[in-house]
């Protein structure tokens, strides 16, 4: 037995956790199909992969809409927390774990964060009065704000509309925190990724940080702050800690201490604040260790404009999953929009990848292959003659494929992951029209062969490496060329068997119609 890249190896990936305040939407469906990618990377690659997800029920916002919905906000939140689940499970999400924040275990690991941190001296009790703005669950500053045509207090950044609030909190010491944050971003560059958002954080702290007030006493839909029932905690701080809920903490010692630190928050863009400022700074207070790195994902648009419940714009993950196919919606996203920038989708550019990539590029090349081979092999694998310098080429870019896909998934490049396989689709199908194996077919029947069989390789690795991306289109492919049910990366040196009965082919990459 070979030992793989991973060796078995822990490897934690996370995602955010949605607020189930309503249905979730294409944004959500992005991160969790590009998390899955991840994950599903890792694991093929050898690791021991736990891949948390879930939704974060607590806060304001949820409270009010079940308000206005007539509803119990626990109601409330489990309905919209079964939908986001489904939403996974119909992605083909491969978590290890949904957590919702209202689970038990979660309350106490919490409970014990918070007072780990006011151990440490960290929280003390004062006013706050000054802006909230409920749908991001997040305070403004007096500086931050502006004052919009309607006469409302809104958000500089974003517009939206604040609430004031003046109450006796919980603060936390954050201003304490400055300098000790700054230095991990010194020191550890690969915390934040892309580049671009560790950027906008170093300056965001580099400006100065006030303390965060962690409680509210308004409202009491949260986890109550130990000793303190008035209280519940700020939704972020118990959203926070659901990352160490989800690997056992603090009962399950064994489970954290194999997962504990993340390896990886997937997290969408305008919530890095949360994750590289204030996470990190609860962690350091609670003495635990920090996670290795947060990557941001960009925002989706439907064509450039921006999803919005006014607008009557927002894509619905299930209208597209029937229209397009799962494997196609994974691709697209994952291929489409270079991982860590906003991308835009539309029907039309959804239309032309699925027919250039998918159809053409990737499915015409595996449906010629392996009809010729059932055609002039009676669907046997040939056996190979000796190799052209044509042939090698192919070959020797096939078989440097796995690193550099490796070294793209290992920095969330997942787009110049999928680049990589398919320029060497590209060349392979360079290489076939110059070779015409359906002219030599008549004249040279083994050179025919050595043909398909390099073919049938490029196949093979690139339906085994994309199996991350396209999990039920691969592993269809890698039946019709008979690979044996052992399919993580190991085995992508393992040539076909000349020899090999294969399947009837059948299509796996229908064209669409425009
Ligand atoms: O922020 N495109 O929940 P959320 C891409 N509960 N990603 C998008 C998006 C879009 N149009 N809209 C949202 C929360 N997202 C908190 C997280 S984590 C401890 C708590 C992403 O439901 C967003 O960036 O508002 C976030 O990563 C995720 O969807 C959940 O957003």
């Amino acid at each position: 037995t070979r030992t793989s890249h991973g060796a078995g190896r822990p490897y934690y990936i996370t995602t955010a956790i949605a607020y189930p305040n309503g249905a979730p939407h294409i944004g959500h469906a992005y991160e969790y199909i590009s998390a899955d990618a991840l994950a599903r990377f890792k694991r093929l690659d050898g690791f021991d992969v736990r891949f948390l997800t879930g939704t974060d029920v607590h806060g304001q916002k949820m409270q009010q809409t079940a308000e206005k919905e007539g509803i119990p906000t626990a109601e409330l939140a489990k309905r919209n927390s079964d939908r986001f689940q489904a939403l996974q499970d119909r992605l083909g999400s491969s978590y290890e774990r949904f957590i919702r924040t209202s689970d038990d275990d979660h309350k106490r690991a919490s409970e014990v964060i918070w007072k780990r941190m006011a151990d440490t001296g960290d929280i003390y009790l004062d006013t706050y009065s000054g802006w909230y703005d409920v749908r991001d669950e997040t305070f403004y500053a007096e500086t931050d704000t502006t004052v919009n045509e309607a006469g409302e207090r809104v958000a500089s950044d974003n517009g939206h509309v604040l609430t004031w609030t003046e109450e006796q909190t919980y603060f936390f010491r954050l201003s304490a925190y400055q300098d000790r944050l700054l230095e991990l971003y010194e020191s550890h560059p690969e915390f934040i990724g892309p580049d671009v958002r560790r950027n906008e954080v170093v300056s965001f702290v580099k400006g100065g940080l006030t303390d965060l007030s962690v409680s509210r006493t308004t409202f009491d839909w949260g986890v109550p702050v130990p000793g303190h029932p008035d209280h519940v905690m700020y939704v972020w701080v118990d959203a926070l800690t659901n990352y160490l809920t989800g690997v056992g903490f603090p009962d399950d010692a064994a489970t954290f201490e194999r997962y504990w630190p993340a390896d990886l928050h997937v997290i969408g863009k305008d919530i890095i604040r949360f994750h590289c400022v204030y996470w990190p700074a609860f962690l350091m207070s609670a003495g635990i260790e920090l996670p290795k790195r947060v990557f941001a994902h960009g925002f989706l648009f439907n064509k450039g404009e921006k999803m919005s419940k006014s607008l009557g714009n927002v894509v619905d993950p299930e209208s597209l999953l029937d229209e397009f196919g799962l494997d196609q919606l994974r691709y697209f996203l994952l291929r489409e929009v270079p991982y860590g920038q906003d991308g835009s989708y539309s029907a039309e550019s959804m239309t032309a990848r699925v027919n250039a990539d998918l159809a053409n590029e990737f499915g015409n090349l595996a449906q010629r292959t392996l009809s010729m081979i059932g055609k002039y092999f009676d669907g046997a694998v040939p056996t190979p003659g000796a190799y052209t310098d044509a042939d090698s080429e192919i070959l020797d870019a096939t078989s440097t494929l796995l690193p550099r896909v490796r070294d793209n998934f290992d920095v969330q490049a997942i787009h110049l992951g999928l680049e990589a396989l398919w320029s060497v689709l590209a060349q392979t199908n360079r290489y076939i029209s110059a070779q015409e194996p359906w002219k030599l077919a008549k004249t040279d029947l083994e050179r025919t062969g050595t043909v398909l069989y390099v073919c049938a390789e490029v196949v093979r690795v690139v339906a085994l490496l994309a199996q991350p991306v396209m999990p039920t289109s691969c592993n269809a492919l890698l039946d019709l060329l008979a690979v044996g049910d052992d399919r993580e990366f190991t085995t992508v040196d393992d040539r076909l068997t000349p020899g090999t009965q294969l399947p009837k082919p059948t299509v796996i990459f229908p064209r669409r119609d425009a």
